[in-house]
């Protein structure tokens, strides 16, 4: 089974001897280098980034109950009714996934709290759940200190409760004045200089603030106080409605998180964890810590970095300051971050979550993974199955470094340092080159020749970030051969690779700031890369299914339910001219072992349908069946169906190129048999896409009952950005 020889389309011989390159790099360019590599990581940082790899997000609130994404803020606190809570299984659950930390939304920007707060409420103390007496994140905190978890909190900056309800704090337009944090509950709003007792040998603080901010840091205060250690919070930017000019008193709020916990790393809207900049779980190419501000640190807001490049020398060139900034890579086990019986057979699969786990840990970032409690307040059977598998192949894995034993030589080495360190599993121990004398080479022999299909490297961040341009090379056959090459490594890179067998490996670095640096080396084999089944559909309604190797059997089933071992084989295309729920499982020729499942809702043929007002840009690319083009254009749109036939909902897919201009945030539907909506008309269907700019998947609208129509007329009544109209990646119209 396992290769003899090495198999990757693009080889290239490499020259066999590097000579010598004399480095002719400027004073000035020097200096530049060496203030780059001095960006480090705060001791909290560091204890973050060695600790943490993969850790769960928990969303879990008023929405597990209305079946939203986005709350509104007008709930009932009796919503909340999970029949129980069993964060022990949710613990040890995450604990097989080999998990480190779990973070529970107690409060989501529809503004309910999980714990019993003092200031509000809209919190489980007027809920069913326990009779009032309940609180989630205590249960959760006792689960996970009996599984050896840490525990990070996401406290939404976003509060709709507080901006909807009448006697509301958010944008209330209150003036700043002296507070006492903690506040006493009771003169709140009349002396709030007037302090409650802090628990004992906790510090109390005096701050200028608002009514808004104050209740934020009564809360922030409660959290940090009574539930002993808290790794990491989460403060999360967006804004489903604002109110007053509200405005956040970030500099109080890291004041106060600091001083009650020092080694906590405050993340996204603050200065020690960066948002990736998507909620796909996905890392770049490039991955820097160190990025360059436009401001000192201490004057930032700290926006979303989405760009597609950030921390590149030549980026930094024209920054103000630099600032040691890692990113976490945040995505959910399912489409949605809250639970949706609907997305149950939408779990990602072990080796999705094993090709995240490379996409983002093995990217220089941390993997932080949604997964989502039911109604129940377990965490449902399917999520538990993919986490355990998930868990038990990272051990099999990468428990094991089969570069073990090597003996490592290097062109270069740093007094004080061994080329050694880089296989002795001590990520504390490092080797790095003399200044400026790259291009360096190690080279590894290993004590017998081993297959592997992950390159694993670590530099040491206490020494920053350094590595610009390396790659890593085999002998086979008596000549080196380039493997692959990258960019960046940071705290870890792991680059997947075809099946190679070899005993004797170069790593060549060709671009570093001043010199390269690494901790550690790892060679690993993955024995379970299974496809990823891909849906696809021509305009004429004929289904195919791709990414295929002959090793796997795709099966598949029309009607909602997994394929099993006995379900149809997929030989060629199927013609669904209606469509329907499409659902493809491959699985192993040899074992019949079930592996990655890909579900998708299809509707009418694309070209059955036509746009006939609207869009006027491509209106087309709407009806391509192509995610990277769109048409755009107005703020409504109207398809024809050619015939009154059964409309059961809809599908919109969002563009997928990373602007969210166009992005349709809230809409009305009219299904009618007239060519035009009328004055008197009630839309079918209305709605918010809730989460769409961050989280830009296809939405699947159904109606309450399926109706029957020739026209589907589409109304935004809010769109992201505004700068052409509406856009649209693809828009379906479901029959069934
Ligand atoms: C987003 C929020 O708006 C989502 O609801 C979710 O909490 C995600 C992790 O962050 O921006």
């Amino acid at each position: 089974m396992f290769a003899s020889s090495f198999r990757l389309p693009f080889l290239a011989l490499v020259i066999a001897s590097i000579a010598p390159v004399a480095h002719g790099v400027s004073e000035e360019e020097k200096a530049f280098e060496e203030k780059l590599a001095a960006v480090v990581p705060s001791d909290a940082q560091y204890r973050w980034q060695t600790n943490h790899e993969v850790y769960a997000f928990i969303h879990f609130g008023i929405n597990t109950f209305t079946d939203r994404e986005w709350g509104t803020g007008k709930e009932n606190p009796r919503q909340f009714a999970p029949e129980k809570v069993d964060a022990r299984q949710w613990a040890r659950t995450l604990k097989s996934a080999g998990m480190s930390m779990v973070m529970v939304t107690v409060k989501h920007h529809d503004g309910f709290c999980l714990w019993p707060s003092r200031y509000t409420e809209h919190s489980v103390k007027n809920s069913p759940w326990k009779n009032g007496q309940g609180d989630v994140l205590r249960e959760l905190v006792d689960a996970c200190r009996a599984e050896n978890l840490a525990v990070g909190i996401y406290l939404s900056p976003a509060d709709l409760f507080q901006i909807e309800n009448e006697a509301g704090l958010y944008g209330d337009e209150s003036t700043y004045v002296e507070t006492a944090i903690p506040t006493d509950p009771a003169t709140f709003k009349t002396d709030p200089a007037k302090g409650r007792p802090a628990p004992m040998g906790a510090p109390t603080f005096q701050f200028k603030t608002d009514s808004y901010n104050r209740y934020f840091l009564n809360q922030l205060y409660e959290l940090l106080t009574e539930y002993g250690t808290i790794d990491e919070i989460w403060f999360d930017g967006a804004h489903p409605k604002r109110k007053g000019n509200q405005q956040y008193t970030y500099a109080e709020w890291y004041k106060l998180i600091r001083t009650l916990q020092p080694n906590i790393v405050i993340a996204i809207k603050g200065p020690d964890v960066r948002w990736v900049g998507n909620e796909r779980g996905i890392a770049r190419e490039s991955e820097w810590s160190p990025v360059g501000l436009p401001l000192p640190p201490e004057a930032y807001n700290w926006p979303d970095m989405t760009g597609r490049v950030l921390g590149n020398r030549d980026n930094l060139r024209n920054s103000k300051s630099f600032h040691w900034y890692p990113a976490e890579a945040d995505v959910s086990i399912r489409p949605g971050w809250f639970y949706h019986a609907k997305e149950d057979s939408r779990v990602k699969s072990p080796e999705t979550l094993l090709d995240l786990y490379i996409k983002s840990v093995g990217r220089n970032a941390s993997f932080l993974l949604n997964v989502p409690p039911n109604k129940q307040g377990m965490l449902h059977e399917n999520d538990v199955a993919s986490l355990k598998e998930f868990g038990q192949r990272l051990r099999d894995i990468y428990g094991k470094n089969l570069a073990a034993g090597a003996t490592i030589t290097a062109s270069s080495t740093l007094d004080g340092t061994s080329a050694k360190a880089v296989v002795d599993r001590k990520y504390e121990t490092y080797w790095e080159a003399a200044p400026w004398t790259t291009p360096v080479t190690l080279e590894i022999t290993l004590p017998k020749t081993v297959t592997f299909n992950r390159i694993l490297l670590q530099e040491q961040i206490k020494r920053g970030q350094r590595v610009e341009k390396f790659s890593v090379e085999a002998m086979i056959n008596g000549n080196w051969r380039k493997l692959t090459e990258a960019t960046t490594i940071g705290y870890k890179r792991i680059l997947p690779i075809g099946d190679v067998s070899a005993k004797q490996l170069r790593i060549r670095f060709d671009e570093a700031r001043v010199a390269p640096t690494l901790a550690e080396f790892g060679l690993h084999y993955d024995p379970y890369q299974a496809p990823t089944p891909i849906i696809s559909r021509s305009p004429n309604g004929a289904v195919s299914f791709g990414s295929v190797s002959s090793q796997w059997t795709l099966r598949y089933t029309l009607d909602g339910t997994k394929p099993n071992p006995g379900s149809p084989e997929y030989k060629s295309s199927i013609s669904l001219p209606e469509g329907g729920t499409v659902t493809v499982t491959a699985f192993g020729k040899k074992d019949n072992k079930a592996g990655p499942t890909t579900t998708q809702e299809l509707g009418y043929a694309k070209n059955t349908l036509k746009i006939t007002t609207g869009l006027e840009k491509g209106g087309a690319a709407a009806l391509d069946e192509k995610s990277d083009t769109f048409a755009s254009g107005g703020d409504s749109f109207t398809i024809d169906l050619g015939s009154s036939k059964r409309i059961a909902g809809f599908t919109y897919l969002p563009r997928q190129d990373g602007n969210p201009s166009g992005i349709i945030d809230t809409y009305e539907v009219y299904a009618s048999d007239n060519s035009k909506v009328g004055n008197a008309d009630k839309p079918t269907k209305a709605g918010r896409f809730d989460n769409i700019e961050n989280n830009p998947i296809e939405q699947v609208v159904r109606f309450d009952q399926p109706v029957q129509a020739r026209y589907l007329h589409f109304k935004a009544n809010k769109i992201l950005g505004n700068r052409e109209g509406i856009t649209v990646a693809e828009i379906g119209v479901l029959a069934k």
